[in-house]
């Protein structure tokens, strides 16, 4: 970076640091271009992208197809409120609802705010369909839960820089020790509990991923007792993993298929791709016997659902299909991580790889609070590819779905070169 680009970029970043709230702490990146699997700082250097906006760009950036549905649409019509009907969303309503064999689907905003609509449908169908007394419904959360920043939702978390300071919580959580069958067991033997609430795969705890056999036995104990299971899959969701859906399992189709799940979620919660990581745009799905529990006038919002969504989102959906996003995530995710145990072998300062299709991470020998993973990625980023640590000893690996071979094995080779730099 010569002097004068130096100040070109710290001229943005000034900018953010005086008149922006220090709610973040990004990677010295000003970012001002994005093409699939690519994206280029102000100076013109070009980086592989290894986040994905937190799994939001699983399409790519700026997806020719998406972004001409959202021209085309923004040319159209925007925004009509639910106050009245609209010719975009009751066609994206089937579309989605046949998309992920759902019979109704509530559309919002952000992942946090579908989330939150999941926990308000839960109880109201605690109320009025299980028959729990009014105030009396729990919901079961597990440690290391990420679902978003609200109050509602920072209520179940136990990371203390999601909760600090800001209290008094949300009462009816109960919050059992996660991949713990027993812990499932006990919590869910409660008589007034509504829902279980969790992530298929944790997403900022680390990428953890639970034994195969915990969703299908939390899925059991749910049938068992009538208590309502909540997939949050704003993350894991939409190809990521390498099926349609993490709560898909091991299911052995070839994607897309006409199979059972292994798990089917009561309220399905996803977000984040839906829009391809061009708008905000999030979707609860459900069944009639749960979802019209919500009546007219009892929930909603002033732009879920609205026609650009809509647009955006059904182009998004069909361009995960057409390009077997999927596959390509299961594919690759398997050649990562075989990538990276070899790295795991011969570096002693890189522990392990963990992950599902193209949500992995790498954890490094450091302690939670250090700084390993982020002076890793601090190295990552100088030789052209992005990436965040989720906790000072983890490092988030997730690239756009859309990703080729040859530019993947091009990213483990930089990902060697940084990682046989640094000693123990
Ligand atoms: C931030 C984390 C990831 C999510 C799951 C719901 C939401 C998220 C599983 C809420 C959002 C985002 C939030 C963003 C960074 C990112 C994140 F680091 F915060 F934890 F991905 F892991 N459920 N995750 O991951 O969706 O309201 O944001 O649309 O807050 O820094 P949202």
């Amino acid at each position: 970076m010569t002097t004068t680009t130096m100040n070109q970029a710290k001229v943005f970043m000034d900018l953010e640091n005086d008149y922006g709230a220090h709610n973040y702490h990004p990677l010295p990146v000003v970012l001002s271009k994005g093409e699939g699997v690519f994206l280029w700082d102000v100076d013109g250097k070009r980086y592989y992208d290894f986040l994905s906006a937190y799994s939001a760009v699983n399409q790519g950036h700026c997806h020719p197809r998406i972004i001409e549905a959202l021209k085309t649409q923004a040319d159209q019509l925007t925004l009509t409120s639910r106050a009245f009907y609209n010719d975009q969303l009751g066609p994206f309503e089937k579309y989605i609802t046949e998309y992920f064999n759902y019979e109704k689907v509530l559309m919002a905003n952000s992942g946090v705010e579908a989330v939150e609509t999941a926990i308000k449908l839960c109880r109201k169908w605690a109320y009025t369909k299980k028959g729990l007394s009014p105030q009396e419904a729990k919901i079961v959360f597990v440690s290391g839960n990420f679902h978003g920043r609200t109050l509602g939702v920072i209520s179940a978390s136990t990371d203390p820089s999601s909760t600090g300071d800001f209290g008094p919580y949300m009462p009816g959580y109960i919050i059992i020790d996660y991949n713990d069958k027993e812990a499932v067991a006990e919590a869910l033997d409660d008589p007034n509990v509504a829902a279980i609430l969790i992530e298929p795969i944790q997403g900022e705890a680390g990428v953890v991923v639970p034994t195969d056999d915990y969703l299908p036995f939390i899925q059991k104990i749910c049938r068992e007792k009538n208590i309502l299971l909540i997939a949050d899959e704003v993350q894991t969701g939409l190809g990521r993993t390498g099926k349609l859906l993490a709560t898909c399992g091991n299911c052995t189709c070839k994607g897309f298929c006409e199979n059972k799940p292994e798990v089917r979620p009561d309220i399905l919660i996803l977000g984040k791709a839906l829009a391809g990581g061009v708008i905000p745009v999030s979707a609860v799905l459900a069944d009639d016997e749960i979802m019209l529990c919500i009546k007219p006038g009892e929930h909603g919002s002033t732009y879920g659902g609205n026609p650009l969504a809509c647009a955006v989102a059904h182009a998004s959906l069909e361009v995960l299909k057409d390009e077997r996003l999927d596959a390509n995530a299961m594919h690759l995710g398997k050649i990562f991580r075989t990538r990276m145990q070899a790295i795991v072998d011969k570096y002693p300062i890189v522990l392990l790889v963990r992950g599902k299709g193209l949500l992995n991470a790498v954890v490094v020998d450091d302690d939670e609070d250090g700084h390993l993973a982020w002076d890793m990625c601090l190295a990552l980023a100088s030789k052209g590819l992005l990436a965040k640590p989720t906790h000072g000893n983890i490092i988030r690996f997730a690239p756009p779905l859309v990703m080729t071979e040859d530019q993947l094995h091009e990213c483990c080779d930089i990902i060697e070169d940084v990682m046989a730099n640094f000693k123990k």
